[in-house]
């Protein structure tokens, strides 16, 4: 079976991991054939700091699949040490509030010497993979350059004319990692998007897939952002494939991380049936935890109730099952 998904960061990775096992516990599918996933990776929370050009999506994908990521992170290297990161303090180098360890730098090396040798993102990420071998095939959803800057209040700035308040846009990491989410977002804007394509592959994968999943990421920052880039959408609209989604929210509020101030900030309600309404142009199976199972759906889209939770590798693992199913269920 071939099946493709969208994937954050942390939520997404996680959720994949649960896919893999799922389908090593399941005999190949009854055409006989091998499994296949293709990850479109987001990218639009990458920058580049200290030089270095940074993926913390595409990398926790490789790493969580690769069997190196920091556990409770969700991010970063399992056992780093932060000698670098120390002595780049030593020279008050900015940013303080974006630690990188030795290990993660040298991935960061890597793809920042291939970037300028002129491979595209999408080769760099192929030849990380090459070492880390994630079972997956891992595409960034662009191999142009998108970043999501936050657009907030600054109380430095000088008021316009009319009295609205001065505002500045900061890149989305200084938004996420030093303020925690807790400066509202006026708005979110994932800088370059309009002139960016889908990566080699991108839409082949949609168009080929027998399931389209979307995993429990983020539905502004991380799905949000892969949905924009120019023609994907359409190609999701378009494919045969059903397509099968996880809701981040349970309960009304996010599992983790600041889902809910991306929301609001794109003034949707935090809600299992609210991030269905986003992708409900094309949308066929909406999974949500069992205390939202009332929740109004879009018209079109299939419910199905099921813990969702993924608190380990078993819970994950029935989630994605719960997945698959239910997009049998559509087909
Ligand atoms: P990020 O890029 O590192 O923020 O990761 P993603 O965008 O891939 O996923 C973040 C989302 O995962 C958050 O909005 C969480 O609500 C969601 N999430 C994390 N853990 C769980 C879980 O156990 N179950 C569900 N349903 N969602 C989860
Ligand atoms: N998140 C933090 O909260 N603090 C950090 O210092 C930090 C460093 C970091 C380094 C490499 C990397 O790939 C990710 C890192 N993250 C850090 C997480 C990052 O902000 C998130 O993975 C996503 O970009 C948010 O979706
Ligand atoms: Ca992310």
């Amino acid at each position: 079976m071939r099946i493709t998904a969208l994937a954050g960061g942390v939520g997404g990775a996680r959720f994949l991991r649960g896919l893999l096992d799922h389908l090593d516990s399941r005999p190949t599918d009854p055409s006989g054939g091998p499994h296949e996933v293709t990850v479109i990776g987001n990218t639009a929370d990458d920058v580049t700091l200290h030089g270095l050009r940074i993926c913390p999506d595409l990398d926790t994908v490789m790493y969580t699949l690769g069997g190196g990521i920091h556990p409770e992170q969700g991010w970063g290297r399992a056992g780093e040490t932060f000698g670098v990161a120390d002595e780049l303090r030593a020279y008050g180098a900015e940013p303080q509030w974006f630690t990188l360890g030795d290990r993660d730098i040298a991935t960061h090396l890597m793809r920042t010497r291939m970037l300028g040798l002129g491979y595209p993102l999408s080769s760099v990420t192929e030849a990380l993979c090459a070492r880390w071998q994630p079972g997956v095939r891992l595409l960034p959803m662009s191999d142009d350059p998108i970043e999501t800057h936050v657009v907030i209040d600054d109380p430095e700035g000088e008021p316009a004319d009319d009295g609205t308040p001065a505002v500045k846009a900061v890149h989305f990491q200084e938004w996420w990692v030093r303020l925690h989410a807790a400066v509202p977002a006026r708005q979110i804007l994932a800088v370059g998007i309009e002139q960016a394509k889908p990566a080699p592959g991108v839409l082949e994968a949609i168009a080929d897939a027998d399931v389209v999943v979307l995993p429990p990421s983020n539905p502004v920052v991380s799905i949000g952002t892969i949905l924009a880039v120019p023609g994907l959408r359409d190609a999701i609209r378009a494919t045969k494939a059903p397509v099968v989604g996880v809701s981040p929210i349970i309960g009304g509020a996010p599992v983790r991380g600041m889902a809910d101030a991306c929301l609001t900030a794109i003034g949707v309600e935090t809600s299992a049936a609210a991030v269905a309404d986003l992708y409900s142009d094309f949308l066929g199976g909406w999974l949500v935890a069992p205390g939202d199972a009332d929740s109004k759906m879009p018209e079109g889209v299939t419910l199905k109730a099921v813990p969702l939770l993924m608190s380990d590798a078993e819970a994950t693992a029935a989630i994605a099952r719960a997945a698959l199913d239910l997009a049998t269920e559509l087909r």
